[in-house]
């Protein structure tokens, strides 16, 4: 099938509420939407940096520019029977780095693939879950008391487990007390890379608290020092943003980096780097689970359908639309029941994008044909 035409859109959404991490703050979310045309169908992706370099290095103009300048124009017009012949493709295995800009692209090709084939998505990738289970990530709030309502607001909801954001001072009390307050809760932290090895005592203290893992407390591209954490630590160490392949994922398994894997398709460049890292997790008992970036409905369909996987053993960040969007791009949205999103079972990721909200938030367009 001929990749007819690719279409860019840089989006601007804005979230429901703020959220803040160790490294910034966010009140809107800027991804870039990837249409492929081809066969008479049309297949969607997302590309899900965001648009500032405070988690990883790559932004949402990055990712365009990448994309514009060094892979759609040679891309369009290439033939495509299975997602190989993109992946071996000159111009567009010769990128390198720019995961996410690369995996908005492979994951529309894959949607494309899937609904030429009318199967959908998760049962082309292997999934075997009808339902996932759903957690979600709470930003660093001004209080505990801020923190309670938001936790006891989505418990009821039912989410499975509850992530929380830290930073140097909002870290072992804050957690502490939401162990007190929610005695038998799973509970996670992300601490975004905001500690080094000094800070060891301080993350040896949060051994006491039953705590799931506790995920990137070091630096955003380590694996040696988080080896050295690690030994010290009862807690599982999850790595997120220091792991971009299977080879970084072997590496830091094979150093005892980590005891669990953050999977999430755009920083590890597309969905088939995606499903080798599961692959070998799953041949070395290691559970992973299912990351975000706030995406929107496009985004989120992906996740879910790579989440369907047996190995994605652990609810993730993968929440229900209403928890970022007064409304989401997609139709139908996703909702959370009993802690649980189903996976669509259309072809493809099961979803379409409403094109009057796309064009509502299309801040840039540009298109290039074969
Ligand atoms: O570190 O997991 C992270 C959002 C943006 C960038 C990095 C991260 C996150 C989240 C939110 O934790 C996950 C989500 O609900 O999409
Ligand atoms: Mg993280």
């Amino acid at each position: 099938m001929l990749l007819e035409k690719i279409e860019l859109r840089h989006l601007s959404i804005p979230l429901k509420e703020p959220f803040t991490t160790s490294t910034e703050t966010k009140t809107h979310i800027e991804h870039v939407l990837v249409t492929v045309s081809g066969g008479g169908f049309e297949g969607y992706g997302e590309c899900t940096c965001n648009q500032t370099p405070y988690y990883i290095n790559e932004t949402t103009d990055t990712a365009w520019y990448f994309l514009s300048r060094f892979i759609a124009p040679y891309v369009a017009g290439v033939s495509v029977e299975k997602i190989d012949d993109l992946l071996n493709n000159r111009w567009y295995k010769s990128v390198r780095g720019n995961y996410f800009a690369k995996a908005g692209l492979e994951q529309a090709v894959w949607d494309l693939l899937a609904r030429s084939k009318g199967v959908s998505l998760s049962v082309l990738l292997g999934g075997t879950r009808e339902r996932i289970d759903s957690g979600v990530s709470i930003g660093v709030q001004e209080n505990v008391r801020a923190l309670f309502g938001k936790i006891e607001k989505f418990l009821e909801q039912g989410y499975k487990r509850i992530k929380m954001k830290i930073r140097p001072g909002k870290d072992y009390d804050v957690l502490a007390a939401v162990r007190r307050e929610f005695p038998d809760l799973p509970i996670m932290a992300d601490a975004n890379s905001a500690y080094t090895l000094s800070d060891t005592p301080m993350l040896k203290k949060l051994d006491d608290l039953g705590l799931m893992m506790i995920e990137q407390p070091l630096g955003f591209t380590d694996i040696i020092d988080h080896a050295v954490l690690q030994r010290e630590l009862m807690t599982p160490i999850c790595l997120d943003e220091s792991i971009h392949s299977a080879e970084d994922a072997r590496k830091a398994l094979d150093l005892g980096s980590c005891r669990v894997i953050n999977i999430k398709l755009g920083r590890v460049g597309g969905i088939a780097e995606a499903k080798k890292i599961h692959d070998l997790c799953s041949s070395r008992n290691i559970p992973v689970w299912c990351g975000g970036m706030h995406e929107y409905g496009i985004g989120r369909a992906h996740n879910i359908a790579i989440a369907s996987l047996p190995n994605f053993r652990i609810p993730g960040d993968v929440s229900g639309s209403d928890k970022y969007w007064d409304e989401d791009i997609v139709d139908p949205p996703f909702i959370v029941e009993d802690g649980t999103i189903g996976v669509p079972p259309g072809e493809g990721i099961g979803v379409f994008p409403i094109m009057e909200r796309v064009e509502k938030h299309t801040l840039e367009k540009a298109v290039f044909s074969a």
